[in-house]
């Protein structure tokens, strides 16, 4: 089954606040930029984009229920932040309740937050997109914004470098796929 971009926005928007909505959009169009410069699949980026955020707003209980229920994802991601939850958890709601299958769009969503060992063209789109998009205002964003017109994989691993930077900065645990998709890059 084929969703249109109207259609699939029509279906996350009940499920995001007002400004989760708006950065979703600003997501998709600067993933649709990144998809056109890149080569990755342009329907596929939007489609991923549209719904990476879908799983934000559920309860603890809910996204700690889908992940432990499902032996693809490693249960060691309960240990981390419950901000790391809600790719992995939205990817397999979205794959139950919309019938959403195809595994590279599910990889997109599932790991939009930390990244992983070997991203794909369209992993890479979404998790930049997420990154950069024009309302984000991270420290070093910037410099991310400037590599992404040239260069998707150093943009990718600087804003890695910039996460896992703020994440050690504070003392906070960085998930291994974080790492991973680090190496990976660098
Ligand atoms: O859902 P969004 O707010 O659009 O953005 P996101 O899905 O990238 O979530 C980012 C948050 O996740 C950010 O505030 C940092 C937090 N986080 C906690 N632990 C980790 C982590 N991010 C990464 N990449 N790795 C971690 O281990
Ligand atoms: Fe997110
Ligand atoms: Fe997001």
């Amino acid at each position: 089954m084929h969703l249109s971009r109207d259609q699939l926005l029509d279906f996350v928007r009940p499920h995001l606040k007002q400004s989760r909505y708006e950065h979703t959009v600003r997501v998709t169009d600067t993933a649709v930029e990144l998809a056109i410069q890149y080569g990755a699949d342009v329907q596929k980026a939007e489609t991923a984009s549209i719904l990476h955020d879908f799983a934000k707003h559920k309860s603890k209980e809910e996204l700690k229920h889908w992940i432990s229920n499902d032996e693809r994802v490693p249960n060691d991601l309960l240990d981390y932040h419950h901000e790391l939850w809600h790719g992995p958890a939205g990817a397999l709601m979205l794959e139950n309740e919309l019938e959403i299958k195809d595994p590279e769009i599910l990889s997109a969503i599932a790991c939009h937050t930390s990244g992983k060992k070997n991203m794909s063209l369209l992993d890479k789109v979404v998790f930049l997109a997420d990154y950069i998009e024009p309302g984000r205002n991270f420290e070093g964003v910037e410099e991310v914004r400037e590599l992404a017109k040239s260069d998707l994989d150093n943009a990718c691993l600087q804003s890695l470098v910039n996460t896992v930077h703020f994440l050690t900065n504070n003392k906070r645990t960085v998930y291994p796929d974080t790492i991973n998709a680090y190496n990976a890059l660098v």
